[in-house]
């Protein structure tokens, strides 16, 4: 074969190739060690002067030519393989992912929402504090002195350590401390909701050794028990999504209120669950009791840098995952915390689903 007829050859085949492996393969067959156009470059050595100056330049270019074939042809290929990727693969971004596990608002979360929404739109702000409290805080403060029965009753879990000035550390029992350094750092007046865990060593079908709490404290000039069971009434209207809504108040006993008032509300059963609803005293119904409340003892507003005979207030509390479990008709309070994805998948809240006073705060439609 002429150097022309080896073009040509080279050049069909090298155009035929149909992938990067036949590319190569041609590569190795003209090109490498033993390849056909380097068989030909080792020939010039053999050659007179005269010879090598004619055949040199045309095995060279020969030699270019397939070199440019070669890497044309792969480019192309290469190209070629991008663009069927880039076809085959196309994905739509504003889709929503279709395998992805999703993940939903837990039912507390979602109340905790709707308690903040609620208590913001008549004038109270959201107060936090620590989960590890010392005794003062947590006890002391709140009228209960050291050898107070009512710590004992408490079932608190006590941590090994102390702080630098020798109180005792304790897992905070309610979050009634938090209003107590809301006090001290804001002082009068004040309206503030402190939800948030609170730990008990308890544990049955109805405790769990952590559970929440929202804990509500008005402080103003004047305040009076009228103030608190309007508060309580609008609050439960709000929550419930109904105006029907009434409130028993009974005499009660806390060591940080005085007086102390239990709250009791009307319900029914309907469909197997509790219904808030109604007077307790009406056909088909009944008392339960909700919360526990009271106007703030005096020695309480003291602990919390307030002069007593200036300042007066009222305070509740009540429990988050009760709260829940009435709205939306769970009965099991320990599947709570249990982390089981099915009843998260039935009971959980889309995260778009934002509680708002305007669109409402309940379940959606
Ligand atoms: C309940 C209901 C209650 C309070 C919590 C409170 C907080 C301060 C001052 C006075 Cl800083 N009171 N919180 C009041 C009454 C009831 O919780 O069933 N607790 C065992």
């Amino acid at each position: 074969m002429d150097h022309e007829a080896t073009r040509r050859d080279a050049l069909d085949r090298i155009a035929a190739a149909q992938d990067l492996e036949a590319v190569e393969a041609l590569r190795v067959a003209f090109l490498g060690k033993q390849g056909s156009i380097s068989a030909l470059l080792k020939t010039l050595g053999g050659m007179s002067p005269e010879q090598r100056q004619s055949e040199g330049p045309k095995i060279h270019g020969l030699r270019e030519a397939v070199t440019d074939a070669l890497a044309a042809r792969k480019a192309a290929l290469e190209s070629a393989a991008l663009e069927a990727r880039l076809a085959a693969e196309t994905v739509d971004l504003t889709l929503p992912a279709a395998e992805a596990p999703r993940g939903s608002i837990h039912p507390v979360s979602q109340v905790m929402d709707e308690l903040a929404e609620i208590f913001a739109d008549l004038g109270f702000a959201v107060a936090t504090g620590p989960e590890i409290e010392d005794d003062w805080h947590n006890f002391t403060a709140l009228n209960m002195p050291e050898s107070h029965p009512a710590r004992a009753m408490h079932d608190t879990f006590y941590l090994p350590d102390r702080t630098d000035d020798g109180r005792e550390l304790v897992l905070r029992t309610h979050t009634s401390p938090v209003q107590i350094r809301a006090m001290l750092s804001q002082g009068a007046p004040l309206r503030i909701i402190a939800p948030g865990r609170v730990y008990r060593s308890d544990s049955d079908s109805t405790h769990t050794p952590m559970f929440h709490q929202v804990e509500g404290l008005v402080i103003d000039k004047g305040i009076h028990l009228g103030h608190l069971k309007w508060t309580l009434e609008t609050f439960l209207k709000a929550f419930f999504e109904r105006d029907d809504i009434v409130l028993r108040l009974r005499p009660s006993y806390f060591p940080f209120t005085e007086p102390s008032v239990e709250v009791d509300t009307g319900y029914a059963w309907v469909d197997g669950r509790r219904v808030i609803g109604g007077s307790g005293d009406a056909p088909g119904h009944a008392w339960m009791e909700l919360l526990g409340s009271g106007m703030v003892n005096r020695h309480v507003l003291a602990a919390g840098g307030l002069d007593p005979d200036e300042w007066q207030g009222f305070a509740f509390g009540v429990g988050v995952d009760r709260l829940a479990m009435l709205k939306y008709g769970m009965n099991d309070l320990r599947a709570f915390f249990d982390g089981d994805v099915r009843w998260l998948r039935h009971y959980g809240f889309s995260a778009l689903d934002v509680p708002t006073l305007s669109a409402g705060v309940g379940t959606p439609a």
